[in-house]
């Protein structure tokens, strides 16, 4: 998905074969008890609620007999598997252990005869809690101009990379104001994923996701505790993380004319270094209508969740209202600049090699910009030349696709328009649940009884981010229709993740079993620690191989590789990792609800 092409490569993996070594002199006992574990036996390798649906695929299976065990080997549950109705896409049936009724907290094992034991699990209240606020707390270790202290980052304590207070105009991006080689401040934000250069198109999704994930969940979101160096100060440590990035993309607008810079960027990507060690120059580039309407949609929406909090952040919210404005006005004189970087290389140096973002298509970021400034205005004369239904499509989003986030918005907001709402809110809402519907139909069919097997085309870059907002949108229908089929197959959509997969990883760095121990994210290559970050999403299966490695199997669900040359199935991301944190964040903050009908 980020597309990115990297230069300056290099390898670093004697960490692992030293920790290979060490493991080697164990007992052989211990070796042939774990050999087995996750092989055969694949589920969320954190856990299960008490009260919630709980599934084991098994792989190759023999007989027909399954058991929960303890972690002692005792059986405490007995149950028959049932065959997949469809096969992997590999070709072969599944067995499928449902052990839902099995409700008493504890850790487990499951255990197939002749395929052998799951990895450990835990049943437990909150069970994901953990794993939740740490894919939150990812985005301080992805923090840009600033050091990371010991005691925030622990092990992973850094010095500060790309202070970017000193940022150059490029010529793409001269005005009258500021022509070329003008200096200006743009600290803070986000590194976007594996490398360290700031996109605004990327960011707009990922600082939107989770304002939404507060804003749909304030209550949960205030007991989730980060860990940061704001913690404490009387706002939830979702929205002081949150802080971070925006007070960068508030310095990417031009005051002069209200349009918003498309990334802050070297010109080609630094090699597999520490932050601190890479002191290239720092451009911003070219405006463009994708950036400027993002940044007004996001902008708005913060507008509209900081201004309860206007004692602890006097001016926020009026400012990210009236620097939206701009922007939007900006957008109507300016509807289609694109972001064409082949373009802009031919004609101005130096030439920019990192990450494009291009997009061509501006009628949804149109939608969201418009939908987030008639919620947080209450002036209906956004919408009045957008044409909210332009297709009958309902694609989850995607940084180039943010239609539904603008859907999203509406319905949410939709008591708050009396009836005065746009008149095809009652469309847009049937279609969602219509897509929603559409989406769980047939999962009990698939091999490992999720939306996100359902068909290969799932499985493209960055496919654990459609994991994920397959979860968001049946989340959001959820909220609009209670239907318990929806926060079922949202949470299979989080087991799908967590380890009930065809690679048989729990994709979370640091969480569960078996994860990524070599994602492509220079920190985590370069500082010579083992483990990598904790809470990164890896892409995940992705049979393009688009970066030239090998996966091991090019079945679109097995096709991934725990390999830091490998961006196309082992990068990490802002945008990856955002609806990872909506998802497991709101299936926590509603795990009562799965209590309620069983
Ligand atoms: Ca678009
Ligand atoms: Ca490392």
């Amino acid at each position: 998905m980020c597309n990115k092409y990297l230069r300056g490569y290099r390898k670093s993996c004697c960490c692992l074969l030293a920790a290979a070594l060490i493991f080697s002199v164990q007992p052989v006992l211990s070796q042939q008890k774990t050999a087995s574990e996750g092989v055969n036996v694949r589920l969320n390798q954190t856990g299960f609620y008490p009260a919630g649906p709980k599934i084991g695929i098994v792989l190759n299976s023999k007989g027909d007999d399954f058991y929960i065990q303890t972690t002692a080997k005792k059986n405490v549950y007995a149950g028959k598997l049932k065959r997949s109705i469809k096969p992997t896409f590999g070709g072969a049936y599944t067995g499928i252990a449902d052990f839902s009724e099995f409700k008493t907290a504890g850790k487990y094992l499951l255990y197939v005869p002749g395929s052998g034991y799951s990895f450990p699990f835990e049943i437990k209240p909150s069970v994901h809690h953990n794993v939740a606020a740490a894919s939150i707390k990812a985005y301080y270790f992805m923090r840009a101009s600033t050091a990371l202290k010991e005691k925030y980052a622990g092990k992973w304590s850094r010095a500060e990379g790309h202070p970017d207070t000193s940022v150059l105009i490029h010529v793409s991006a001269a005005s009258d104001g500021r022509p070329a080689g003008a200096i200006i401040s743009s600290p803070r934000g986000w590194y976007d994923a594996g490398d360290y250069n700031k996109y605004i198109v990327n960011s707009g999704i990922t600082t939107s996701t989770l304002l939404s994930l507060y804003e749909d969940f304030p209550a949960y979101m205030k007991t989730v505790k980060l860990n940061i160096p704001e913690s404490g100060n009387g706002l939830p440590d979702v929205l002081n993380e949150i802080l971070w990035n925006l007070r960068w993309m508030l310095t990417m607008q031009d005051p002069a004319d209200g349009g918003v810079y498309h990334k802050l960027t070297n010109v080609a990507f630094d090699k597999m270094e520490m932050p601190d060690k890479s002191l290239e120059p720092r451009y911003v580039v070219q405006k463009g209508t994708a950036a400027t309407l993002g940044f007004a949609a996001v902008m708005a929406q913060a507008s509209r969740v900081f201004t309860k909090f206007k004692t602890q952040l006097p001016g926020l919210a009026d400012s990210c209202l009236i620097q939206a404005s701009k922007a939007w006005d900006w957008a109507m004189k300016n509807p289609n600049v694109v972001y064409n970087q082949d373009a802009m290389n031919k004609q101005f140096e130096p030439k920019v090699s990192t990450g494009a973002y291009g997009d061509r298509n501006f009628k949804d970021e149109f939608i969201w910009a418009a939908s987030e400034l008639t919620v947080a205005t209450q002036k209906p004369g956004f919408l009045k030349d957008i044409n909210l239904l332009p297709d009958t499509t309902m694609p989850v989003p995607t940084w180039s696709q943010v239609k539904l986030l603008g859907y999203y918005t509406l319905l949410k907001n939709n008591k708050a328009f009396g009836p005065n709402g746009p008149k095809e809110l009652s469309e847009i809402k049937k279609r969602l649940l219509a897509a929603a519907d559409n989406m769980i139909a047939g999962a009990d069919e698939t091999a490992y009884q999720t939306v996100m097997n359902k068909f290969a085309r799932h499985f493209g870059w960055g496919s654990n981010s459609e994991a994920a907002n397959e979860g968001i949108l049946l989340i959001q229908a959820y909220r609009l229709s209670p239907n318990k089929k929806y926060l079922e197959y949202a949470l299979a959509n989080l087991d799908y993740i967590l380890g009930r997969n065809g690679a048989g990883y729990s994709y979370i760095t640091g969480y569960g079993s078996k994860t990524p121990m070599h994602p492509h994210h220079r920190p985590s290559v370069a500082d010579g620690i083992v483990e990598p970050i904790p809470g990164l999403l890896a892409g995940g299966a992705n049979p393009g191989m688009q970066d030239g490695i090998k996966v091991p199997s090019t079945n679109p669900d097995e096709a991934y590789i725990d390999d830091d040359r490998a961006y196309a199935a082992n990068e990490i991301a802002i945008n990856w990792n955002a609806p990872f944190a909506y998802l497991a964040n709101a299936i926590e903050a509603l795990q009562t609800e799965f209590r309620k009908s069983k």
